[in-house]
């Protein structure tokens, strides 16, 4: 199974993001350390230069496997659900610009907190409703860039829609596009999931990315999550995408890159 992970040129300290920096240098950091994929964390793409990543990547033999765009949410307020029509719209062209980007480097587009809450909508029919305008509305330029959205489970304290794999299953069968798919997070699952490893299996064909942390947040090996059930889980479902560490940066951001990285490679081999 491939790995990658998580980085950002500037996060919050507590943000579950592991390497900060210039993406080039902590591109060839991350090679360094033996992943064979990248996730970019970013609010905005227009900010990125994009030939620099690519140059980066090529260089260090790595590749992008998906773009996190938590921090349109996080930074810029953007939410898909807002009952303000014009953050809808530019949240809207927003995922838009993060899709022509993720064609660009042949990535997966993550569908978090942008997706945005309920309490900042109207109601839940009208989230529901916004959702999926929204994200019909981005299909034909994902099929165009050759992208696949991914949807992800994200626990109650952090969203307060769209917790579980049946949920967000539910709402992909629903919304019924090829180049829409489930992410799962084993930190979110670790909490809301009533059982893992059969909610693995149940989504099956549907899981297009998965996160990892350990039940504390900390990096894969530092808490007690089972994850040797969970990567046996992902190979009965035939999973072929990779395991993204997304968790604290602590101890220091390269003793989580290295740790997570020893303690995967061996889960997984
Ligand atoms: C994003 O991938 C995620 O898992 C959320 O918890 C954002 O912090
Ligand atoms: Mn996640």
């Amino acid at each position: 199974m491939k790995l990658a992970i998580t980085m950002a040129t500037e996060a919050p300290a507590q943000a579950p993001v592991v390497l900060r920096g210039g993406f080039a240098d902590q591109i060839r950091l991350a090679a360094q350390i033996g992943y064979d994929a990248v996730e970019l964390h970013l609010p905005d793409p227009d900010e990125v230069d994009l030939r620099d990543v690519r140059e980066a990547c090529a260089a260090n033999k790595v590749s992008v496997s998906s773009i996190g765009t938590g921090p349109a949410y996080g930074r810029d307020r953007l939410a898909l659900t807002s009952c303000d029509p014009d953050v809808r719209a530019r949240a809207l062209a927003r995922l838009q610009a993060f899709i022509r980007f993720g064609g660009e480097l042949n990535s997966l587009v993550i569908i978090g907190l942008i997706k945005g809450q309920v309490r900042d909508s109207e109601s839940r029919d009208a989230y529901d409703g916004a959702l999926t305008d929204a994200l019909t509305a981005c299909m034909p330029l994902a099929r165009q860039c050759g992208v696949t959205l991914v949807m992800e489970a994200i626990n109650r304290y952090e969203s307060d829609v769209l917790n579980t794999i049946a949920e967000c299953t539910r709402f992909i069968e629903q919304l019924g596009a090829e180049q829409l798919k489930l992410h799962i997070d084993t930190f979110h699952m670790n909490i809301e999931e009533d059982q893992i490893c059969a909610n693995i299996v149940a989504a099956g064909r549907h899981i297009g990315h998965v996160h990892v942390a350990d039940s504390n947040r900390g990096y894969p090996g530092r808490g007690h999550y089972d994850f040797a059930e969970t990567i046996a889980a992902l190979r009965t479902v035939g999973y072929r995408g990779v395991l993204s560490v997304e968790c604290l940066a602590l101890p220091t951001p390269d003793e989580a890159a290295r740790g997570a990285y020893k303690f995967l490679r061996q889960a997984t081999t």
